[in-house]
């Protein structure tokens, strides 16, 4: 395993970053088992599972609900996902392979703001190139080709993803797929690259076998390409944020199945400064 030095070298190069071997053949055998016993039905629509949180049931079927109502749906949480399938998917919520790499880029004070599984069948494709920070996000209005000043009262790089992948994926199969170092960039990403996605020569597919866990960045430009494979594709994804950030009103809950741990349950806490209305996560917290 690389060392803390090249893995940070490494993450704030590239903006993501893969430790292979995090998790035991058996491990990965038990993640898998606990999936299979939920009889997902199959990946056809959308290749995502186990989300948290999800939309209220009512929400999704009332677009023309009043606002009112609307919003107090997005209050509620709904769901915790996959952590209800048992103790070893809350054990992903702060495995030690991932802790120091979340501390170097999102400091003590750490939340999960979001989790889903995805799964994917030969033949399928799925998500565009995107970055949701940076030059390139919906909401900067950088103009392409342009040189994009980023502005002090913007948030440049937001969430941290974690991606563990339960069956081998990379670039024989398919899965996530990203444009190296794109979350630096300070012009928007050409439209040739969108168009071409997983083609485009700038566009780069992870090596990631099972058991490997991949970090990255929500300002990276990044996607799915097609899954190609005869095996079906099975990761998970945990999202997290500095304590005070959060994507929606929306939380994921603590699940009822399974205990979490004292450390766990501060992921789950409401957003808030840090330090003040946040705790850290880690023991060794210089005040
Ligand atoms: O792993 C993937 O296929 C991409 C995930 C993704 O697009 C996202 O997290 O926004």
């Amino acid at each position: 395993m690389q060392d803390l030095e090249m893995q940070q070298y490494l993450f704030d190069l590239n903006g993501y970053l893969v430790i292979e071997n995090a998790l035991s053949p058996d491990e990965v055998a038990a993640l898998n088992r606990l999936i299979d016993e939920q009889n997902l039905p199959p990946p056809d629509v959308s290749p995502r599972f186990g989300s948290a949180p999800t939309l209220g049931a009512s929400m999704l079927k009332a677009e023309d609900a009043p606002e009112s109502k609307r919003h107090e749906e997005r209050q509620r949480p709904v769901g915790a996902g996959f952590l209800n399938w048992g103790r070893p998917f809350c054990d992903l919520l702060d495995h030690p392979a991932i802790l120091p790499i979340l501390r170097m880029r999102l400091g003590d004070c750490i939340r999960l703001d979001r989790i889903y599984g995805m799964y994917m069948r030969k033949g399928m494709r799925y998500g565009k190139l995107h970055s949701d920070y940076g030059a390139s996000a919906p909401h900067s209005g950088a103009g392409p080709g342009e040189y994009y000043a980023f502005r002090s009262n913007q948030i440049y790089e937001g969430f941290i993803v974690v991606t563990w992948a339960l069956t081998d994926a990379g670039p024989e199969h398919g899965g996530f797929c990203c444009v190296p170092g794109s979350h630096k960039s300070n012009y928007r990403l050409p439209q040739q690259i969108t168009d071409e996605h997983e083609s485009s020569p700038h566009v780069v597919m992870p090596e990631l076998p099972a058991g490997s866990v991949l970090l990255f960045s929500e300002a990276l430009t990044h996607g799915t390409a097609g899954w190609r494979a005869e095996h079906e594709r099975r990761t998970l994804l945990f999202k997290y944020c500095v304590s005070h950030l959060a994507w929606t009103s929306r939380r994921v809950e603590e699940p009822s199945a399974v205990e979490l741990t004292p450390r766990q349950r501060i992921l789950l806490r409401e957003p808030g400064d840090p330090l003040r209305h946040f705790p850290s996560l880690f023991e060794d917290v210089a005040v």
